[in-house]
Parts: structure tokens; C-alpha cells; sequence
């Protein structure tokens, strides 16, 4: 990646990301198992290189911040009753934790939306570890974050491609 200067919120967002357990390279292989069969010479270091423009967005380093801070308050049981019970046992009506993540699906244009379903669906790699729900800590609003970065790497990964292929 080239030199440029991060912004505190980048920062601040990326050190949350990590501190929750969760790599840029974890990301980059879902974005990687969303890919590969489009594009078989794909390169780790290019699903990489996309997971970091990601988190570049200021609607994407918005959503981390939110929804990270929200899952750790649950998990040290700070919230008030009922939002407390409601994301500490991950209920499958709130919808909210998905609603943020979507404010980062589109970010590189609509297949965003399709990649995203089916990664939320197949749960692979790390999405499975955050879900787990033996593990003691809330990952609620993180798993979808993380599906929705995954998700917008690969759109723009694919779009990408497509320039390329037209030239
Ligand atoms: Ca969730």
C-alpha cells in the first residue's frame, strides 16, 4: 500500500478491529473464498491490498467504531435492559447489527449486497469463530462488519477486474 497519512478515526477503528480478534488477513481470506472461483490466479495479497482501501471509508471505520463499542459494553453488561439482553444473546429479530452493516455493503456498487448474503449464510473462517456463542465475548454487531468489509473488498476487487478485462 502506498504512504499516506491515517486518520485518527482510521486508526483508532483499525486497533479496535484487531483487539476484537479479528486480522486483516482473516478478512482478506473471505475475501479470497468469495472470489477464487471468479478469478483463479487470484492473490492473497491482492484480496489484502482491497480489504485495506476498505477500511478507508469513513462509513466503514463509523460502522467499526459503533458497533464494536456496542459489543463490548454488552459484554461487560453495561447496557440497559432491554438492549442489553437483546445483543448479548444475539436475538434474530433485532436486525440493527445487519442494518449498520449494510451502510458499508454498497460502498463499491450493488454485488456488494449479494456477496454479503451469501458469506452471512456459509460463515467461513473467522465469521465462524466470532459466532461462536460458547466463547464468552459478544461479537453481535462484529461478525456482520466483518461479512460487509468482505463483501465490499470483493466488489471492488471484481470491479476492478472487469476494467481490466475491458481494456
Ligand atoms: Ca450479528
Amino acid at each position: 500500500m502506498t504512504e499516506r497519512k491515517m486518520s485518527q478515526l482510521e486508526t483508532v477503528a483499525r486497533e479496535m478491529l484487531l483487539s476484537r480478534g479479528v486480522t486483516i488477513d482473516d478478512i482478506g481470506e473471505l475475501v479470497m473464498y468469495l472470489q477464487k472461483k471468479y478469478h483463479p490466479s487470484l492473490s492473497m495479497e491482492e484480496c489484502v491490498e482491497n480489504v485495506h482501501r476498505v477500511l478507508t471509508k469513513r462509513e466503514v471505520q463509523n460502522a467499526l467504531i459503533t458497533g464494536i463499542q456496542l459489543d463490548i459494553l454488552a459484554e461487560k453488561k453495561m447496557l440497559e435492559s432491554p438492549l442489553q439482553e437483546i445483543i448479548e444473546r444475539d436475538e434474530g429479530l433485532y436486525g440493527v447489527d445487519e442494518i449498520l452493516a449494510l451502510s458499508i455493503v454498497n460502498v463499491y456498487g450493488s454485488i456488494g449486497f449479494t456477496n454479503y448474503g451469501y458469506i452471512d449464510k456459509q460463515k467461513p473462517g473467522i465469521l465462524l469463530n466470532l459466532n461462536d456463542k460458547n466463547s464468552g465475548e459478544c461479537h453481535t454487531f462484529l461478525d456482520d462488519i466483518v461479512g460487509a468489509i468482505a463483501a465490499a473488498a470483493s466488489s471492488r476487487l471484481a470491479h476492478r477486474h472487469q476494467h481490466e478485462e475491458n481494456e
